[in-house]
This record gives C-alpha cells, sequence and structure tokens, in this order.
C-alpha cells in the first residue's frame, strides 16, 4: 500500500468524523456520553468491522477492535488514543491517533500478517476530562483505576454525575469494573497523537519520539466570601472572595516560569457566584492545571498555591475548598520501542527527534504501569485544542507506517 492511498484512507475517515460535533462551525465538542461521542463511536465500529477486527465497546464507553493473534491469550499488543475532545477543539486531538491504529491494522491484515497475539486498536472515552473536570477515564478504567464510587464523585457543569451520564448514555456505571483488563493481557501500548505544540512544526521535522510525558495535577479551587450590594458596602467590611482568589491566582503563572523541566501552569476555568457585577461576589471557582517533568516541581507549586489561600482567605476570615481532581506522575516511555521506530523513521528517510510531551494522554495514564510509547506528528503553527489545529493527513500516514512497522515487530516475537 502506498503511502497516498494510506493517506487517502486516513483523509475520508477523519473528514466523515469531523461532522460529530456539537458546535458545527467552530471546533469540534465531542464530549463523552453524549450525542456527539455515540455517532462516532457508531462510525469507529464500521471502520473496525470494515477492517475485519472484532469489534466490541466495554462498560466504561470505550470502542475496541480486536485482530486475532495464534495466541489470543498471549500479552496483547495494544494502540489508540481518545474519541473526545474539550471544548470547541480541533479535528485531530485524540481521534486521529484512533483512525492511525485502525489503519495500522488494515496494513497489518493487507501484508497478510498472522501475528502471535493479539492486535488490539482501541478508541477511549474521556480522556480530557472536559466535561467533569478530570481526565483518562477510559484508559483508567481499563486498568482497573475507576470504580462506581468515582463516577458518582465527580459531575459537569449541569451538576450531572459521571454516574448519571453514563446511565443516560445507555451504559450500566454499576459495571464499570468490568472495562477492567485482566493484568498481563496487555502487553505494550503505542499511541500516535499530534504534538499539540510548535516544536516539530518549527524545526520541520516529520516524526516527534516522544521519551517523556509531563505529570498532571488538577484543582477545582472555591473561595467563599460574602454577597453584598457593590455600592453599599464599604471595601474594609467586605468579605471579598474575587479579591482574594485573584491575589492567588496572579502568582501561579510566575511560580511556573521559576521553574524549568517544562513547568507550566494554567487557571482556565475562573467562575463568580452569583455573577452579578453590582454583588460582591458569595464565592469565586477556579481550575488549576500544573504539569512538569519533575514531579516536585508540581508538588511546590501546588504547596504555595494552597499556603496562599489560607493567607488571603483569613484576611476577610473567609474559607476555601480545594479538591484535587486528577494527579498522576510523570512517565518515561520505552527505550525499546523509541529505538525501532528511529530505526523505522531511519530506514524512510523520516527526520525525526525524541523529545517531551508537555499534553498528557492516554498513554500517560498506561505508560504508568505498561510499557508504552507515543509518536507525534507536526502541528501547524503549535496550534491545538482550537478549532485551527491542523496537522496534514500525509504526516498521519507516515505515523502509521512507522507504528505499523513497531506493531509488527512486538506482533511477531
Ligand atoms: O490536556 C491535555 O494535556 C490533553 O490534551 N488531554
Ligand atoms: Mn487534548
Ligand atoms: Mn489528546
Amino acid at each position: 500500500m502506498v503511502i497516498e492511498e494510506i493517506t487517502g484512507r486516513i483523509a475520508r475517515d477523519l473528514e466523515h468524523l469531523k461532522q460529530f460535533t456539537a458546535t458545527p462551525g467552530n471546533g469540534c465538542t465531542r464530549l463523552p456520553f453524549t450525542k456527539e461521542a455515540r455517532q462516532a463511536v457508531d462510525y469507529l465500529k464500521e471502520l473496525m468491522k470494515d477492517s475485519g477486527l472484532e469489534v466490541s465497546e466495554d462498560a466504561a464507553g470505550n470502542v475496541i477492535g480486536v485482530l486475532k493473534g495464534e495466541d489470543p491469550d498471549a500479552p496483547c499488543v495494544m494502540m489508540g488514543s481518545h474519541y473526545d475532545s474539550v471544548y470547541n477543539g480541533g479535528d485531530y486531538d485524540g481521534i486521529a491517533g484512533v483512525i492511525c491504529a485502525i489503519e495500522v491494522a488494515r496494513l497489518l491484515k493487507e501484508e497478510g500478517i498472522t501475528p502471535k497475539r493479539n492486535f488490539v486498536a482501541v478508541g477511549f472515552c474521556d480522556e480530557e476530562g472536559t466535561r467533569f473536570g478530570t481526565g483518562y477515564f477510559g484508559s483508567g478504567a481499563m486498568l482497573g483505576h475507576r470504580d462506581v464510587e468515582y463516577t458518582k464523585k465527580f459531575s459537569d457543569k449541569d451538576g450531572v454525575s459521571i454516574y448519571d451520564a453514563m446511565k443516560e448514555y445507555g451504559l450500566d456505571p454499576e459495571k464499570v469494573g468490568e472495562a477492567a483488563w485482566e493484568e498481563g493481557k496487555i502487553g505494550s501500548f503505542l499511541e500516535a497523537h499530534i504534538e499539540q505544540g510548535p516544536v516539530l512544526d518549527a524545526e520541520n521535522t516529520e516524526i516527534g519520539l516522544v521519551d517523556c510525558i509531563v505529570g498532571i495535577q488538577r484543582y477545582m479551587v472555591t473561595v467563599n466570601g460574602r454577597a453584598d450590594h457593590a455600592g453599599t458596602t464599604p471595601m474594609d467590611m467586605r468579605k471579598d472572595a474575587v479579591d482574594a482568589a485573584t491575589k492567588v491566582i496572579s502568582k501561579i503563572a510566575d511560580w511556573a516560569r521559576e521553574k524549568a523541566d517544562g513547568t507550566v501552569a494554567t487557571v482556565g476555568y475562573i467562575n463568580t457566584v452569583p455573577g452579578g457585577m453590582n454583588i460582591v461576589a458569595e464565592k469565586v471557582e477556579f481550575t488549576v492545571d500544573i504539569r512538569s517533568r519533575n514531579n516536585d516541581n508540581i508538588n511546590d507549586i501546588a504547596a504555595r498555591i494552597k499556603k496562599a489561600l489560607e493567607r488571603e482567605v483569613k484576611e476577610f476570615n473567609g474559607s476555601f475548598e480545594i479538591v484535587n481532581k486528577l494527579t498522576i506522575t510523570p512517565v518515561e516511555l520505552s527505550e525499546e520501542m523509541l529505538d525501532i521506530m528511529e530505526n523505522g523513521c531511519k530506514e524512510r528517510g523520516y527526520t525525526y527527534k525524541r523529545m517531551l510531551s508537555g499534553a498528557g494522554h492516554d498513554a500517560l495514564e498506561i505508560g504508568q504501569v505498561l510499557p508504552t510509547v507515543m509518536l507525534f506528528v507536526p502541528s501547524k503553527e503549535g496550534r491545538s485544542h482550537c478549532p485551527v489545529e491542523f496537522t496534514k493527513y500525509s504526516d498521519f500516514a507516515k505515523a502509521a507506517v512507522i507504528m505499523q512497522s513497531l506493531a509488527k515487530e512486538l506482533l511477531l516475537k
């Protein structure tokens, strides 16, 4: 199969998937357990079936296609990514990695490879954590890291819990534990993904070989003040949650700038309640997303945020809550598999570089416990998590070819 034909197939599939968004014309919004997720999953199932895979959907909402090996009980080679998106995101984040996995299965079959072990293509649900503020729900469930209590603990902006959203979607959240694979059944995990950053595009490099993924901690902070009249309440009588919260928020970026190792910190969401312009806010909610290759940096910034909150709320005898929504440590990826992919790039004359991933991925969750590797393709001007996100289809074809050669080596061992 020549690269142009592979490019054509990938283009056909990704173009078709673009329509499954809740915000047509304004990027991809495909949140877990929604109509758009259902539409995308149904299409992925069709593609997997047409590619001769054994198709299923698990108790967590992941979609799975199996290319049977001689010994189906041997630890499988799994490849995939997520089919959900952020609000108004791009058309390639996650979903392109799912299509690359299906393309690898197609290429293995067309080459007439009879694998010694199963090759499993997977589309994970809710990697982003956008709807419920968490992350890695599908891949976490597959590893047995998500239970019924977890599904009841987190809710979306409308107060719908993961538990209720799963029920509405047609899943039984009481059975989420059934999505877990028995220990030893997954031998390795491969993920192709857009870089979502500027490095490859700026350096005109075709392939990123990811050797490390940053750790992440995510928090939802609520600062409690007192609702008052904005006009009649003297400044020294206020319990002003916005004043306190913004004094803390304004320091977070500088605390990250002081660090090295790709340390970043983001306040992506701020909300005042009740949100009237002539009301001193009763409370302020804001999120914090802290990442670094060095876990000590993440812990240090989280500790400084808590300390600053204590100091600021003490000023007006207020209070705050800080809920941890995600804690995951940095992961070093498989040198052995990176070397195989590096040889694949050399054989095909693709330019490549080893690099850090500042974005979390299902590979971050799975890499905590299993041999894992990631491959990046360039993002135009490094833009992602926005409608202008763009990657050439021919780049995905290169990713599929490199990953297929890696998968083949692992499947014939
Ligand atoms: O947020 C991330 O790093 C990824 O896009 N889920
Ligand atoms: Mn993303
Ligand atoms: Mn992603």
